[in-house]
């Protein structure tokens, strides 16, 4: 398969917050942005909002504890960019992509991430100091 069939879109921009309500609020008022979504998931340890952006999202993130990946981050870095997540067609292959050019992957095999979509991490040493996330869509949108 070739790089430029490998991505699809950008899925969603991940913003780092400490406290989702006024930050929910934020975005709706400023930018007028409608929630389509709202998920624990415990295996990343965080709580998240997708609010509407055209065909993609954006996704606040907030810790359900400070020892989580996002509740380092914010205590050391504070709010902010905190990943870019793109939309693969397969999330296996885009892993096997990205292993054979020879980048440092956080998730060797396909996690489960928000709305059943199938994700993974790469390192953000492996592109520019930013955090990637690969999200292939579930069955279910
Ligand atoms: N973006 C860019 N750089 C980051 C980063 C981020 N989000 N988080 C940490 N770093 C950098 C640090 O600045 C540090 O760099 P230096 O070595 O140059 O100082 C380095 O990475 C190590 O930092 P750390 O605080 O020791 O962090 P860890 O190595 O423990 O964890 C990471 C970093 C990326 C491996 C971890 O955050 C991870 O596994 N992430 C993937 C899972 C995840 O982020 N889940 C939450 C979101 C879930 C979702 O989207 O659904
Ligand atoms: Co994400």
């Amino acid at each position: 398969m070739s790089a430029e069939a490998l991505l699809q879109a950008i899925d969603h921009v991940a913003i780092a917050v400490k406290n989702l309500s006024a930050s929910v609020a934020a975005y709706q008022k400023l930018l007028g942005a409608e929630v389509v979504h709202e998920e624990v998931v415990e295996d990343q340890g965080v709580r998240e909002v997708l609010l509407k952006a055209g065909g993609s999202f954006i996704q606040l993130l907030h810790p359900l504890g400070p020892e989580t990946t996002v509740g380092k981050f914010l205590a050391k870095r504070g709010e902010g960019l905190h990943h870019v997540g793109y939309r693969v067609r397969s999330v296996e292959q885009a892993i096997a992509q990205a292993k054979a050019a020879g980048m440092r992957l956080i998730d060797e095999a396909p996690r489960r991430g928000s709305r059943g979509t199938r994700i993974a991490f790469v390192h953000p040493s492996a592109l520019g100091g930013t955090l990637i996330e690969l999200v292939e869509e579930g069955t279910h949108g």
